[in-house]
């Protein structure tokens, strides 16, 4: 489908600054050429992009909201949204690779590093050079984080670090992990783990139906011996890995709707050039209802964005808010890719077209970076005082 048919049904590119106009030009125009000549190869062969981390780097697609001196983009939270927009039109392969190096990898070791973790890792996390895997999900505690097992002992002149995660993201490709562990007291805090430290394993997980243009796998700790400078310094609790997810699922609400949009354009497009019962499918008012239904979600959910990203500039976007647009636009995007999958008939399940990919990758969206009840379950906290999860 041409570019020019991606909807603004509300104009709100009127709200956007040309900076913001300017980058999402540039990741779709990379987006093009990068990302959509090979993804569904990559997806049916369940490998993932090959360089794609550094190619995301020199986009600048990583860490765009990372000081300038650690060499982020210093660039603002809409601009952040809108990249992921952007990368997820793609694949969210893509996007989970930048939102993982972003938000659960150099989001820590910018809020909670020493200044020397800062330049030792960030520049070569933000050009891509190195890559980053965030570790809190364990073999018996996802949705409940705070019953992790993984623990580190104090040695005198190093941690000692033992347990395992499941799960990870890019697991099997990363050069350094960040790692929630429990110390001593029984408090969370966050370890750098580097790839050469002995004890520490990467196995891949396979056989997935779903991202599987991305590699995840365990992170495996056998009496793995941190460095005592690899502790980020400045957060204790579960409050630290949280605050990432913050930054993550804002992403998120903002990426899906690129999935969403790939799947609208190409239904649109498809239903006004196949022709049965002598006439093109988008004569027929089923169809209408479901092309109308979603342009109307789509839009609601890019509001919904823009808001939270102002809300975000102003360190102002609570848990709770971004919980509910999380949770929205993945339920949101995953009915447009089922939907619209319908509108191809047979078609819609063949690799030319990305109706299966996408609602088969947004199976792992609407569970990772908390589950679609669980999200339910915060604002349900959020809006009664009351807590339902325990
Ligand atoms: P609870 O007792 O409510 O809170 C413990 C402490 O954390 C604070 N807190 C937060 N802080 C910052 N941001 C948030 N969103 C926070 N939510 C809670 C809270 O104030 C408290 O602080 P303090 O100082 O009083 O100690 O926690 P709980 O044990 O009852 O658990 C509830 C909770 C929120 C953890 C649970 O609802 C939840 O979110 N579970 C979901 C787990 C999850 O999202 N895992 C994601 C793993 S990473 C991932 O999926 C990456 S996918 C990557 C990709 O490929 O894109
Ligand atoms: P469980 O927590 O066992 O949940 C199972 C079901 O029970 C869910 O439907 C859930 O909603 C429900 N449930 C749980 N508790 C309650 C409750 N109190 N009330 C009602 N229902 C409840 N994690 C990382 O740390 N790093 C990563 O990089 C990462 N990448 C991932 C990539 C992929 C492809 C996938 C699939 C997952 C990834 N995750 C990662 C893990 C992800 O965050 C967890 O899968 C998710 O948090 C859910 O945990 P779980 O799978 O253990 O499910």
């Amino acid at each position: 489908y041409p570019l020019t048919t991606i909807p603004d049904y509300y104009l709100i590119d009127d709200l956007l600054t040309d900076e913001h106009k300017l980058i999402r030009q540039s990741v779709r125009d990379w987006v093009e050429s990068f990302v959509m000549p090979k993804i569904d190869e990559a997806a049916q062969n369940h490998t993932d992009i090959p360089n794609l981390m550094k190619e995301l780097g020199k986009i600048g697609a990583l860490g765009p909201y990372i000081p300038e001196q650690y060499g982020g983009s210093g660039l603002d939270q809409i601009s952040y949204g809108i990249i992921m927009q952007e990368l997820e039109r793609g694949d969210s392969a893509v996007r989970s690779a930048a939102s993982v190096q972003s938000s659960l990898v150099m989001f820590p070791i910018n809020e909670y590093g020493s200044e020397e973790q800062k330049h030792k890792y960030l520049p070569h996390l933000a050009s891509g050079e190195m890559i980053g895997a965030f570790g809190l999900t364990e073999p018996n505690h996802g949705s409940d984080p705070g019953s992790m097992e993984t623990h580190f002992e104090d040695k005198g002149d190093h941690y000692l670090l033992n347990g395992a995660k499941m799960w990870i993201t890019n697991a099997p490709l990363c050069d350094i992990a960040v790692v929630w562990a429990k110390n001593e007291e029984g408090k969370v805090q966050g370890l750098i783990v580097e790839r050469a430290f002995d004890g520490f394993t990467t196995p891949e997980t396979h056989n997935k139906w779903s991202l599987r243009a991305s590699k995840t796998g365990e992170l495996v700790f056998n009496n793995v011996k941190v460095p005592k400078e690899n502790l980020l310094p400045k957060v204790v609790g579960l409050k630290g890995p949280l605050s990432c997810l913050n930054s993550a699922r804002y992403g998120i609400s903002w990426g899906v709707i690129g999935a969403a949009i790939d799947c609208y354009c190409t239904a649109l497009q498809y239903s006004k050039e196949r022709k049965q019962f002598g006439k093109p499918i988008a004569s027929f008012q089923l169809q209408q209802k479901k092309i109308a239904e979603f342009l109307t979600e789509i839009t609601k959910a890019q509001l919904l964005c823009l808001q939270l990203g102002n809300l975000k500039n102003a360190h102002k976007a609570s848990p709770a808010q971004i919980s509910m647009a999380k949770r929205n636009n993945v339920k949101m995007a995953i009915d447009i890719a089922r939907e619209s999958r319908q509108m191809l008939g047979g078609m819609g399940i063949m690799g030319e077209f990305p109706m299966m990919r996408h609602a088969a990758n947004l199976e792992s969206v609407i569970t990772y970076e908390g589950t679609h009840d669980i999200h339910l379950l915060i604002t349900g906290m959020d809006v009664t005082g009351i807590n339902a999860f325990g």
